[in-house]
């Protein structure tokens, strides 16, 4: 039986009214579905195409966290997935209600997330006659969802979300491909319908839990080998990588690796691991002879695993279930197909260590490491306001450094206080707009993980512009009582993009100006705290106020001069071949002639 609560509550609850020989509509099937499957909150927006099952979810105690937009919903079952490595669910009406989700289906797919997406249709009768939003549901997530599916008759109703369920865990439960969004939608007249008799099986409603994939032997054995003749190894983690947290500290206390955490996995390991040395990646990867990723895509994040950046000669261990996260850019030495926990595990027990570590070049890193780490800590704590005399983006990470403590969840979202933040800000967990860039996700990203992460304090830092797509979600904190604190970096502008302008556009500013808004005053006008701050010395009580009296929101007043790491790296100039400038001069290099 599942776990949690709810789910155990409809188990007791059956044969006590409401049981097998009740008669049971297909909306309260969907809903028992979501009861059994432990599921205990849904996010999303009503409307008339999906309310039996909003109704049929209430009345069995599942929450139904209700946004302002139905892509916050999606953001908002992601960020439950990531917290809480179950899926997320959003059940979003039909129509515009479905294709406002679009933008968050597309950051679930793109970021690996399990989210699965419930929606209604125009009842049958209508269809294809001009009903009320009565558009190409399906086809319009078809290229977005790991599995689609519109159901049209009562006995398909269970077996289906079954399969939606499995296709969104991706390769963990059997598919082929890695986790990601799955859709499922219903006529609004069939959720009207009773089951008859015996064909409501309700064997469905029970998951199966995933059997973990254990490497093939001969595999572990070739991979031993390669790790064993390694000299300088490092481990590059990805999504699944925060579900094998211990056996990847054990990996990495006994081989000695060092370790490059990304976004999608921070918090996987202590910060403080001995061999954990973020803040000089470059250099890592440059000089490292063998490179073991796990459930990672080599994305434009790691250069593609281009011979340019990694070492021409070095060596890859790819460990992952789906195809994409074990054999995309780069191909590997050697390759396991297996949970990321077995496959270390199995590493280690058949003798993994390597022989002749060149232990001096890893105490040169970790020696470089910390100095950059010192240097950066100086930089934050000397950072001078800009020429406007508005704070330094490290003046407010370093404030925040101080009220973030060891369990927080830390959300951050913009375009150049993104970057400053990446480097600076203090995370124990981390979410972020992902490898789509998705603007937007940070409030409703804080919202949900204030709900779901079990009470652990929540901090979102937030460029302006990024702030505006979702602000309203403000008001779905105030509602559902989301303890989140927002922290606005207000720099009145779409600040990375207007640099980009200044410095390759001639300095012709279009359109990156947002002049003289007070999110404070918004977010108070919606029943939240709100406070502008301006100067450096009341950042720390404003901070202290906002956790007292959250959900609440200071916005800051920060200087545009600052040049953030992505700005300087190249990464909103769009370079034609790598995602950063000098990345892209070696890759011109490398392939020579007219590249
Ligand atoms: C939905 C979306 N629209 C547009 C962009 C392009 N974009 C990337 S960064 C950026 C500027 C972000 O501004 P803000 O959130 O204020 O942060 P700042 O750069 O000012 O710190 C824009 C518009 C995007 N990534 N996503």
């Amino acid at each position: 039986m599942p776990g949690c609560g709810i789910a155990r509550q409809w188990f007791e609850n059956q044969g006590q009214g409401g049981g097998p020989e009740a008669p049971v509509t297909v909306a309260r099937a969907v809903a028992e579905w979501l009861a059994a499957r432990g599921v205990e909150r849904v996010y999303g927006l009503c409307g008339g195409h999906v309310l039996p099952i909003w109704d049929e979810a209430a009345r069995l105690g599942i929450r139904v966290v209700d946004v302002r937009h139905e892509g916050a919903a999606i953001h908002m079952a992601h960020a439950e997935a990531e917290l809480t490595d179950r899926p997320g669910v959003a059940v979003v009406t039909a129509g515009p209600g479905l294709t406002n989700a679009v933008t968050g289906i597309a950051n679930a797919a793109a970021s690996r997330v399990p989210v699965v997406v419930i929606s209604g249709r125009v009842p049958r009768p209508q269809a294809g006659m001009g009903g009320l939003q009565d558009i190409a549901q399906a086809a319009v997530v078809a290229p977005l969802c790991r599995r689609v599916e519109a159901v049209s008759e009562r006995a398909h109703v269970l077996p289906r979300l079954d399969a939606v369920w499995d296709a969104t865990l991706g390769s963990a439960s059997g598919g082929d491909g890695p986790a990601g969004p799955a859709y499922i939608d219903f006529p609004t007249d069939l959720l009207r319908e009773t089951f008859a008799g015996a064909e409501l099986d309700r064997s469905w409603l029970e998951a199966r839990p995933p059997e973990r994939v254990r490497p093939d032997p001969a595999a572990v054995e070739a991979a031993a080998a390669l790790l064993r003749s390694a000299r300088r190894l490092v481990v590059i983690s990805g999504r699944g990588a925060r579900r094998a947290g211990p056996a990847l500290s054990r990996f990495l206390d006994s081989t000695g690796a060092l370790y490059l955490d990304t976004a999608e996995s921070r918090g996987a390991v202590d910060p403080g691991h001995p061999g954990a040395v973020p803040a000089v990646r470059g250099r890592v990867m440059r000089e490292a002879d063998t490179v073991v990723t796990l459930e990672r895509r080599l994305d434009f994040q790691l250069a593609y695993g281009s011979r340019a950046v990694f070492g021409a000669e070095a060596r890859f261990l790819r460990i992952g279930l789906a195809r994409e996260e074990r054999a995309d850019t780069r191909r590997g030495d050697a390759e396991l197909r297996a949970d990321t926990g077995l496959a270390l595990e199995a590493l280690l027990a058949a003798g993994c260590v390597p022989d002749r570590a060149d232990g001096r070049w890893r105490d040169e890193i970790v020696a470089d490491n910390a100095a950059r780490a010192r240097r950066l800590d100086a930089a934050l704590l000397g950072a001078e306001p800009g020429s406007d005399g508005r704070l330094h983006p490290y003046t407010l990470i370093a404030a925040l450094n101080d009220v973030i403590t060891a369990d927080s969840v830390v959300v951050a979202d913009g375009g150049d206080i993104l970057s400053f933040a990446r480097v600076a800000l203090r995370a124990p967990t981390w979410l972020d707009p992902g490898p789509l860039g998705c603007l937007g996700v940070g409030t409703p990203f804080a919202v949900a993980a204030a709900l779901a992460g079990g009470g652990r304090p929540v901090f979102a830092l937030i460029g302006d512009g990024s702030f505006g797509f979702t602000a309203l979600e403000v008001d779905t904190a105030v509602r559902t009582g989301a303890r989140a604190v927002f922290v606005v970096a207000n720099n009145e502008g779409w600040n990375i993009e207007r640099h980009d302008q200044l410095a390759n556009y001639g300095g012709r500013l279009v359109g990156v100006e947002l002049p003289g808004c007070r999110y404070d005053l918004l977010a108070r006008s919606l029943g939240a705290h709100g406070e502008r701050v301006e100067s450096a010395s009341d950042l720390p009580d404003a901070l202290k106020r906002a956790v007292e009296h959250a959900p609440a929101l200071v916005d800051v007043a920060v200087t545009r001069d600052a040049v953030s790491p992505d700005f300087a790296g190249g990464l909103a100039g769009v370079p034609d071949r790598q995602a950063l400038s000098a990345w892209d001069d070696a890759e011109r290099n490398r392939l020579g002639g007219s590249a």
